[in-house]
């Protein structure tokens, strides 16, 4: 019996490589297909920052808690937590309101080997309700909330930590000086570039994002975590336009 050779799944992402009209960027299955690697070449040190949430989820997971991972794509933050976590009986949900996102991250855990279950839910992290949490992951979603909503959130986010509890914050951020963001947001071109993205690509994503992607200064993102019962914080990544903030209650 022949069969028809089947076309090989499209993982790369080229969706900005040829020119389109202008529109704003959306998590759907077009993106949900290829991100990871476009997270890879898209943001500086995320191959990094993924291994070491397992590393501070390991640090203050605490036993009969909640972990939660806020706005977990394909769950690769979650199963880093997941691992962290080892064997503590902790609830770990990860949570999106990406439908696409969420069907592939069913799959991603379930290809994972490791036994604590993992609950995911596909819903406005706005609309997630959050107790005695251990540790918390933001890891880049923080700024796609509309900034009006952002400190409820990490209101409700602190009051919901238990004492000792951690929450995870990275972000792409912005600069009070014109000339630190002139050169901080090259350097991030150049690093796409190295990555193999072109100048057409960078600069169509770059637009779709204008109006969802709102980066916020570092001082801004520290006093709202000082502001929502976070007793340290502390900046323990960083490269170019791109942070990740420990707070610990
Ligand atoms: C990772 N943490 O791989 N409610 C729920 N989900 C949301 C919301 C919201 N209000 N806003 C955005 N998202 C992941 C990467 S990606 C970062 C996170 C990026 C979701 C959105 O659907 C997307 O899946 C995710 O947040 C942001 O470590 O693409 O730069």
């Amino acid at each position: 019996m022949s069969r028809k050779p089947q076309k090989p799944v499209q993982t790369r992402d080229r969706l900005f490589a040829t020119e389109q009209e202008a529109g704003e960027f959306r998590f759907d299955a077009a993106v949900a297909r290829v991100f990871p690697d476009m997270i890879r070449r898209s943001v500086p040190g995320y191959t990094t920052i993924i291994p070491m949430i397992e590393v501070i989820t390991d640090q203050y997971a605490q036993a009969g808690s909640h972990c939660y991972d806020l706005g977990c794509s394909l769950g690769a933050s979650t199963l880093a937590m997941r691992h962290g976590i080892g064997d503590r009986d902790c609830l770990l949900t990860g949570v999106d309101n990406s439908p696409d996102m969420i069907e592939r991250a069913e799959h991603f855990i379930a290809l994972d080997d490791h036994p604590l279950p993992v609950s995911l839910r596909c819903e406005d992290i706005l609309d997630t309700q959050l107790q005695q949490a251990s540790v918390t992951t933001l890891n880049f979603t923080l700024q796609f909330v509309a900034p009006e909503h952002r400190n409820a959130l990490l209101t409700r986010i602190g009051d919901a930590t238990l004492h000792g509890g951690a929450l995870i914050l990275s972000e792409k951020i912005r600069f009070e000086s014109a000339a630190e963001q002139d050169i901080q947001t090259r350097l991030h071109h150049e690093f796409k570039r190295a990555n193999g993205y072109s100048d057409l690509e960078i600069s169509q994503k770059r637009s779709a994002l204008e109006r969802v992607l709102l980066p916020e200064t570092i001082a801004a993102h520290q006093q709202r975590l000082q502001d929502s019962g976070f007793s340290r914080v502390m900046v323990w990544y960083q490269c170019f336009n791109f942070v990740s903030i420990l707070a610990v209650k």
